[in-house]
């Protein structure tokens, strides 16, 4: 069957104020770097580059509970954001955010939200990113994005400075992850007895990925169709392919199950959103650790967006015939 051609809106986030390392404010200046548009439009997809956002760094930021840093600064980031992802798919665009840090998250689905208010999330992740401000440990906002859309968790989230904006979107049901390995005490105790459903490595490990994706497909649009937020975090791919990422953890996604998340996705034809975060330039070692994890970023966003292994229809209609 041939695939309808994606009209894709490309949002650079170049950020890194949810968590502690610089560099990962590079990231989508490398991806479009290696040729992101080029392989997107070689698909069929039509691409609208919006560009990069311009953030702003808010002056005497100080860390809520002495703890939560650059919350100011963190929130006005995502109000800019989410502000963009909304006018994107509200043109009419799959939405692509290039982060940037994760917690991009907060105004990436917030914003997709805006326009469509029924969607659910698949967040790909060696972690939950499900902290709140009061049970972070690292004070990270890139590990707390999730605790801020969901609206079970509402009265447990103090009023952060930066964040009057947001308002929950999602239920803890409209929620599943992929990937999880490193989670949280805090994160665990959210996960089960608010009822969300994930699938560590172990599970992935278990069940194999295809039944992995069936039974994700089977809780958040089993009943009904609607809009999917894919929202990706680069290391929930194993270390040794993508290296180039600020909390690696070893034990992750082969290339092969990675990819695999993102056919299945794109084969819903449900994908509305999706966020490709995480990659860090700087903590490259070497030309081939960058080049490794700033492509196997461009193959997940391509997989998501249409390209597949098995190949895909197109060019051809009918072979050439000798004259
Ligand atoms: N759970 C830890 C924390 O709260 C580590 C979070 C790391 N998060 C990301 N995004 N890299 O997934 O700080
Ligand atoms: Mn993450
Ligand atoms: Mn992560
Ligand atoms: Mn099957």
């Amino acid at each position: 069957q041939r695939r309808s051609a994606h009209s894709v809106g490309i949002i650079g986030a170049p950020f890194s104020y949810g968590q502690k390392r610089r560099g990962v404010e590079g990231g989508p200046q490398a991806i479009r770097d290696a040729g992101l548009v080029e392989r997107l439009s070689g698909l069929g997809c039509k691409v609208h580059d919006y560009g990069d956002l311009n953030f702003t760094t808010v002056s005497n930021d100080t860390p809520f509970n002495n703890i939560v840093h650059h919350p100011r600064t963190v929130g006005l980031a995502n109000q800019s954001l989410t502000e963009a992802v909304s006018r994107a798919v509200g043109d009419g665009h799959l939405s692509v955010m290039l982060g940037g840090d994760h917690s991009l998250g907060i105004g990436s689905v917030h914003g997709h939200a805006q326009q469509r208010p029924d969607l659910c999330l698949i967040w790909v992740d060696a972690h939950c990113d499900l902290n709140t401000p009061l049970t972070s440990m690292s004070g990270n906002l890139h590990g707390q994005p999730v605790s801020f859309l969901i609206r079970e968790l509402q009265d447990k989230i103090p009023s952060l400075p930066g964040f009057s904006w947001v308002t929950p979107c999602i239920s803890a049901k409209d929620l599943v992850y992929i990937g999880v390995r490193d989670v949280d005490p805090a994160e665990y105790y959210i996960l089960k007895n608010f009822g969300i459903r994930y699938f560590s490595m172990k599970e992935v490990d278990q069940l194999g990925i295809h039944k992995v994706m069936e039974r994700t497909f089977d809780h958040l649009i089993g009943k009904q169709k609607r809009p999917v937020h894919l929202s990706y975090d680069v290391d929930a791919i194993d270390p040794s392919l993508a290296p180039a990422t600020g909390t690696p953890v070893i034990g992750g996604l082969t290339y092969r199950e990675g990819m695999y998340i993102a056919e299945a996705v794109q084969n819903t034809g449900l994908l509305s959103a999706m966020d490709l975060v995480e990659v860090n330039p700087k903590l490259a070692t070497s030309d081939a650790e960058l080049n490794a994890t700033v492509n196997i970023a461009i193959d997940v966003i391509s997989f998501s967006l249409g390209q597949a292994r098995e190949g895909s229809h197109g060019k051809y209609d009918e072979l050439p015939t000798p004259s």
